[in-house]
C-alpha cells in the first residue's frame, strides 16, 4: 500500500472532500456573527463549541485526544514506534471578526481527512502522527497572534505575557481560559511548553490568503519561508476642545496626529525599496469620537511585515521616529509606542519541502515554491521542529472576509498532498 507514494501515483488515495466541506460548513455555524461571516474568538462559547466539534471528529477518526493547559488540542494516531518524536500537522479554528470559514479550519479538518485517507489505504505510520488544533492563532482577543504555538515553542516571554494579558473588557487570560473550562492556568501554564525536537516535522495545510496560485492556475503551493511579522500599539493625547469655538491655531488635535502617522507608515514601507515590505494601520480610533469635539486621543495598531527581518526593523524604527516628530510638531503627547511582537521569519525544513514536492509530483499536480506573507502557527512550530506548509488557491486571494472560498476540488488536492507528505515523514 506504500505504492500510494513510492513510485505510485497516489491515485488510490481517496479524500472525502464532500464530507470535509460539510464539516467546514457545520463548523462555520459556531459564530458570533451571522452567516456568511464567521467570528470565533478565543475561549468564547462559540469557540468552545468549535473545540467540542473538532474533538468529536478527531475521536471519530480513531485519534486519541488530549488537550494542554491552555487548550492546544492534539489528536494522536499512534505509530508502530511510539517512542520516536511524532510528526505534527494542524492549524487553528479561531476567526477574526466578520471573517470567512476556511482560514485555519482547512488545516485542522484537512489533517484529520489526510489521516483518514491514509487509514483507508491501510498505511501504518512508524512515527505517531499528531493532528493539532492550536488554541488561538488570531490576535483578536489579547492583541497578539499564535499564542498557543508561542507557548508550545516557549517563545520569548510568552508565559509572563500570558499572565499579564487582559482583553478589551479587562478579562485576564486565565479567567477567560477558565470560562472555557481550562482551570488552574496560572500553575499549569508552562506545561504547554515543548522541547526542541518534540516533533520530527510539522506540516500545515492552509489557503494561500493571496492571489498567486489562482492567478497562475497552479493547484499547490509549497512554502519555503514565512515572513517576519511585527505589530505596534501607539497612542497620542491632545487637549481636545469645542469644534466651533476653538480656533485652529490653538488646537493640538490627536486625531490628526494619528492620521499623519498612518500616512507615515505607508511612506516608510514604500521607501523600504522592496515589494516584500508591507505595512497596515489596521486600527485607528479617536476619542471621544463626536463630530463637534476636537479629538483628544488617538489609538493606532500597526502591522509591519517583511521576509527580511532587518529591513522590517528599519521600518519600525522609522515609524517610531515619525511618531516622536509628529507629537512634537503637533504639540500632542505620544502616550505610548509599544512593540507588541517583533518576530523573526522562519525557513521551511528542506526535507519537508522535498516531501511535499514529491507528494505533488506523485499525484501529477503542478506546484509553486513560494513564501507565506501571512503568519501561521508554523512560524513558531519552526522553533521546535522542522516546519513546512502546503497552500491551496483561494478565490481572488480573499481571506479574513466572508467571501473567502476554496473549491472542494482544490481542497481534495491539498489534503492528498498533505497525506502523502505525512506518509513520507512518518515512515522514516
Ligand atoms: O495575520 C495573519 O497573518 C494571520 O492570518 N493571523
Ligand atoms: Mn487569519
Ligand atoms: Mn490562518
Ligand atoms: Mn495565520
Amino acid at each position: 500500500s506504500y505504492g500510494v507514494c513510492k513510485g505510485g501515483a497516489g491515485e488510490n488515495l481517496f479524500v472525502d472532500a464532500a464530507t470535509l466541506q460539510e464539516q467546514i460548513d457545520e463548523l462555520s455555524a459556531y459564530s458570533d456573527t451571522p452567516a456568511p461571516t464567521v467570528t470565533r474568538i478565543l475561549y468564547t462559547p462559540n469557540d468552545v463549541a468549535a473545540r467540542r466539534f473538532v474533538k468529536k471528529l478527531m475521536s471519530e477518526a480513531g485519534l486519541s485526544v488530549r488537550e494542554d493547559a491552555i487548550g492546544n488540542i492534539f489528536g494522536r494516531w499512534e505509530g508502530t514506534d511510539p517512542t520516536l518524536p511524532a510528526v505534527g500537522s494542524g492549524s487553528h479554528t479561531d476567526a477574526i471578526p466578520y471573517a470567512g470559514k476556511y482560514d485555519g479550519v482547512l488545516g485542522v479538518l484537512g489533517a484529520i481527512h489526510a489521516v483518514q485517507a491514509l487509514q483507508r489505504v491501510k498505511f501504518q505510520p512508524k512515527r505517531s502522527i499528531d493532528v493539532i488544533m492550536f488554541t488561538s492563532e488570531e490576535p483578536t482577543r489579547f492583541g497578539f497572534g499564535c499564542l498557543g504555538s508561542r507557548a508550545m515553542a516557549k517563545s520569548g516571554k510568552i508565559f509572563d505575557i500570558l499572565r499579564e494579558a487582559k482583553d478589551s473588557n479587562n478579562v485576564t487570560f486565565a479567567d477567560a481560559a477558565k470560562e472555557a473550562g481550562y482551570t488552574d492556568v496560572e500553575e499549569k501554564l508552562k506545561s504547554s511548553g515543548l522541547e526542541k525536537g518534540a516533533y520530527s516535522a510539522f506540516v500545515e495545510l492552509h489557503i494561500e490568503q493571496g492571489p498567486m496560485l489562482e492567478k497562475e492556475g497552479i493547484p499547490i503551493g509549497v512554502v519555503t519561508a514565512i515572513a517576519a511579522p511585527a505589530s505596534l500599539k501607539v497612542g497620542f493625547k491632545g487637549d481636545g476642545g469645542h469644534a466651533g469655538a476653538l480656533l485652529m491655531r490653538y488646537r493640538n488635535d490627536a486625531g490628526l496626529a494619528g492620521a499623519e502617522l498612518a500616512l507615515a507608515v505607508e511612506e516608510h514601507v514604500l521607501a523600504s525599496g522592496s515589494v516584500d515590505t508591507v505595512g497596515t494601520t489596521g486600527v485607528l480610533e479617536i476619542h471621544p469620537g463626536a463630530v463637534n469635539s476636537v479629538p483628544r486621543e488617538a489609538r493606532l495598531e500597526i502591522d509591519i511585515r517583511d521576509i527580511d527581518e532587518a529591513r522590517r526593523d528599519k521600518v519600525v524604527e522609522g515609524i517610531r521616529a515619525s511618531a516622536e516628530a509628529i507629537a512634537k510638531k503637533r504639540n500632542v503627547i505620544l502616550t505610548n509606542f509599544d512593540i507588541v511582537n517583533q518576530d523573526p521569519p522562519a525557513l521551511s525544513g528542506g526535507q519537508i519541502v522535498e516531501a511535499a514536492e514529491q507528494a505533488a509530483d506523485s499525484l501529477g499536480l503542478e506546484y509553486k515554491l513560494m513564501i507565506s506573507r501571512a503568519y501561521h502557527d508554523s512560524l513558531f512550530m519552526a522553533r521546535i521542529s522542522p516546519m513546512g506548509m502546503i497552500f491551496i488557491p483561494c478565490y481572488k486571494g480573499y481571506s479574513h472576509r466572508p467571501d473567502e472560498f476554496s473549491s472542494v476540488e482544490d481542497m481534495a488536492k491539498g489534503v492528498q498532498v498533505l497525506a502523502l507528505t505525512l506518509l513520507q515523514l512518518s515512515s522514516t
